[in-house]
């Protein structure tokens, strides 16, 4: 199916859900996530940009910045109309929203421009509708799986070429840049988020970014980093080991954080399915964790099991695999499955592949 047919499913869900008239989406000099899921667009900055929503189709206010890249590429469920003053933009938004009730996302659109819009408009209600959007993006659609499986597979295209880079003395600085060349290299549109590089220590930080320490022999090396392509992310990670010593206390320690870290994340794989609660594979993580060694790593397993991929890294999504959550999980999400083990002062690892959701079981993208 063309994206012009999951775009009207899109719509339809929205409106059957939310029970309104209108949606608008306004950009601000960043896009809001919801206009790239309504429009597909993967050029322009549309910055200040509004879009309406229609139970049957969108329309879209474009200044002369993005008209031309607006009119090649809109859907054809949308119709381009040309705003290039505040006046022309108000005079559209009296004229369609006027009277109506009318959905924004409360967590994007600042509370000035709501309340221009407000006064502008004069809409019969402004509704949150941030939530409908979250239920409809946690579940993906074909297109969006293919796409996620492509940023994939362009992030391990990488991730499997990059130890040739591995040498004494690179910093982590030169080694993320060679790792995001690798991913432009294979296709990338750009990375997903900033490329996370560490050594030695550094891998017991879950969110270090790269500094200027160098490689030296013996040491983890931990790469957390994915690929935007056709606006959809991939986040992986990996951890190496570089040049180990014979009898290093360093390398005996990676070696068993690893084996323990690979079980935990098989085990909470072979937890997440249709059905199941979106607690249990993170529990599931963590008890592996927990019990290994005699307990040796227990409380060394930080953060969430997951997050939802999509648009964005950390996915629009109410469900996480977090021990915390209360919701079901469903086929056609995807998460991260990235347990981790974390000893401040000495090193840690960390393993992350993106996994869809199936009713049998789920496959790892
Ligand atoms: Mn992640």
């Amino acid at each position: 199916m063309e994206i012009d047919g999951y775009i009207k499913r899109r719509l339809k869900s929205l409106f059957s859900d939310s029970g309104l008239d209108a949606v608008l989406i306004m950009n601000t000099a960043t896009k809001d996530s919801n206009f790239t899921y309504m429009t597909d667009f993967s050029s322009g900055v549309f910055e200040d940009t509004i879009l309406l929503l229609f139970p049957d189709g969108e329309k879209l206010l474009v200044n002369k910045l993005e008209r031309e890249i607006a009119l090649e590429s809109a859907p054809k469920v949308m119709e381009v109309v040309s705003a290039d003053t505040s006046e022309e933009l108000a005079s559209h938004l009296k004229k369609d929203l006027k009277g109506l009730n009318v959905g924004f996302n409360a967590k994007f659109l600042p509370y000035s421009y709501y309340a221009a819009i407000r006064k502008l408009a004069k809409p019969k209600r402004m509704v949150d509708v941030g939530k409908f959007f979250s239920k409809l993006r946690t579940v993906k659609d074909e297109y969006e799986i293919s796409r996620i499986r492509k940023a994939n597979s362009i992030a391990k295209r990488a991730f499997s070429e990059i130890p040739t880079y591995f040498s004494a003395g690179i910093t982590e600085r030169q080694l993320a840049a060679k790792f995001d060349s690798l991913m432009l290299d294979a296709g990338a549109t750009s990375p997903s988020f900033d490329t996370i590089i560490c050594f030695g220590k550094n891998s017991a930080l879950p969110h270090h970014s790269p500094d200027n320490s160098k490689l030296r022999e013996n040491s983890i090396i931990l790469i957390d980093a994915g690929a935007k392509w056709a606006n959809y992310c991939s986040d992986l990670t990996k951890s190496f080991f570089f040049k180990p010593q014979k009898a290093s206390p360093t390398y005996a320690g990676f070696e068993e954080m690893y084996s323990v870290v690979e079980e935990a994340q098989a085990e909470a794989l072979a937890a997440i399915k249709a059905g199941a609660a979106a607690s249990s594979p993170h529990i599931t993580a963590e008890n592996v964790i927990d019990k290994a060694y005699g307990g040796k790593y227990a409380g060394k397993f930080i953060h969430a099991l997951g997050h939802s991929i999509g648009i964005e890294v950390h996915d629009e999504s109410m469900i996480s695999l977090s021990p915390r959550s209360k919701e079901i999980l469903s086929k056609g999400m995807v998460f991260s499955d990235e347990p981790g083990i974390y000893v401040v002062g000495k090193g840690g690892v960390r393993l992350e592949e993106d996994v869809l959701v199936g009713s049998g079981s789920s496959s790892i993208l």
